[in-house]
């Protein structure tokens, strides 16, 4: 499988931890996208992933997987027994209701923050920028930074009792809060003891 990627970005990130915790890291070759030169825009990556994001999988047989939602659930099934994405209708649901949660609150709300309301990636990768929205999107992370906090209280994952692609998704969202200069609040203390102790998993410094 080739796995294209920008080394350290928050969503190639996400799924490097999913081939890590599938032991599957020695099984793709990395393809690194040099997203700041905008190789991601240009046609041959287009041609991978039209959305124009990394990252992407490309299995053997020439088919090209990207969203790392997908990606996650793919490499969960292809490999034994799925652990990131559940199993049993119940744990399921619970798991990608978490992960989604994460996904459009924290993660992709910083995302849109970062690109908006900052800097972002530069002049050049920021054609369009709407501060205003980037704002609320802001306000909207930290409410869901709060509402992880919440569900930290009574559980030792994001999604219960075990490490799940809720955690990657969290993880991630942290992960971006760092190139926006968006931190995990003091209040949220139950998250900041998470995120210390997810760090600890071999996966996460894969
Ligand atoms: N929803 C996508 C998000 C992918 C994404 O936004 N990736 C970022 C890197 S962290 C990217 O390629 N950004 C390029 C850009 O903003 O131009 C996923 O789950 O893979």
């Amino acid at each position: 499988m080739k796995f294209y990627e920008t080394e350290g970005f928050p969503n190639p990130i996400r799924v490097r931890v999913a081939l890590a915790e599938k032991g599957l890291l020695d099984q793709v070759t990395v393809v690194p996208v040099d997203v700041m030169a905008g190789e991601h825009r240009q046609a041959a990556f287009l041609a991978k992933n039209p959305s124009g994001a990394v990252p992407a999988l490309e299995l053997d047989d020439g088919t090209v997987l990207a969203e790392c939602t997908a990606i996650t659930e793919y490499l969960d099934h292809a490999s034994g027994e799925p652990t990131l994405t559940g199993s049993g209708a119940r744990e399921r649901g619970l798991i990608a209701m978490a992960q989604r949660r994460a996904e459009a609150g924290f993660l992709d709300a910083v995302a849109a923050y970062f690109h908006h309301a900052t800097p972002g990636l530069g002049p050049e990768l920021e054609t369009y920028q709407n501060a205003e929205w980037g704002q609320r999107e802001k306000a909207r992370a930290l409410e869901t930074m709060a509402a992880i906090d919440g569900w930290l209280a009574n559980h030792e994952f994001v999604a219960g009792d075990r490490f799940t692609v809720a955690d990657i998704t969290t993880h991630a969202g942290i992960v971006f809060g760092g190139f926006a200069k968006l931190e995990v609040p003091a209040s949220c203390s139950n998250l900041r003891r998470w995120h210390e102790a997810v760090q600890t998993r071999p996966s996460l410094s894969a």
